[in-house]
């Protein structure tokens, strides 16, 4: 695969962050770094709808309290494209816990904690592709 490829890649704004208002914040980030947002829409998740998205982590101690804390209230899923769209979100999205994030990432400078981390990316190809479908199909 050559390093600058056009991807597509899965954003989520999570409950945490949607409760603050910071839609439009967050928004401005990706299109201020390039990553065009192809299409978005607010939606709050089941129970069940949240395990299915997170199944890859269904084995974790964590999974309960994640799916219980994604299907808490409304989020904004969102299509971004750009060049190493997937690799780019994650770099301006930062670490998983906040505390270990970059400064100037989202997660550094909205995220709460390692649960209210405010946002997810998709971490590959494959995983950007099934939660896209996932989202918009
Ligand atoms: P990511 O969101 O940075 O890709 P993942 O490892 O895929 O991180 O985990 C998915 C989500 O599960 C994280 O965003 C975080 O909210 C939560 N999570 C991950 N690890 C832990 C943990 O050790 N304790 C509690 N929650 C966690
Ligand atoms: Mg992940």
């Amino acid at each position: 695969m050559s390093s600058n490829s056009i991807e597509r890649t899965l954003s989520i704004i999570k409950p945490d962050a949607i409760e603050r208002q910071l839609e439009t914040k967050i928004k401005k980030i990706f299109l201020d770094n390039k990553l065009n947002i192809v299409d978005s829409k607010k939606v709050q998740l089941s129970k069940k709808e949240a395990e299915e998205f997170y199944k890859v982590h269904q084995t974790k101690p964590f999974y309960e309290k994640l799916c219980s804390y994604l299907s808490s209230g409304p989020i904004i899923a969102m299509i971004l494209d750009g060049e190493n769209a997937i690799q780019r979100n994650r770099d301006l999205m930062g670490a998983t816990d906040p505390e270990n994030a970059k400064d100037g990432t989202i997660r550094k400078v909205y995220g709460i904690s390692i649960d209210k981390n405010s946002v997810h990316g998709s971490d590959s190809l494959i995983n950007a592709k099934a939660e896209i479908d996932f989202f918009f199909s």
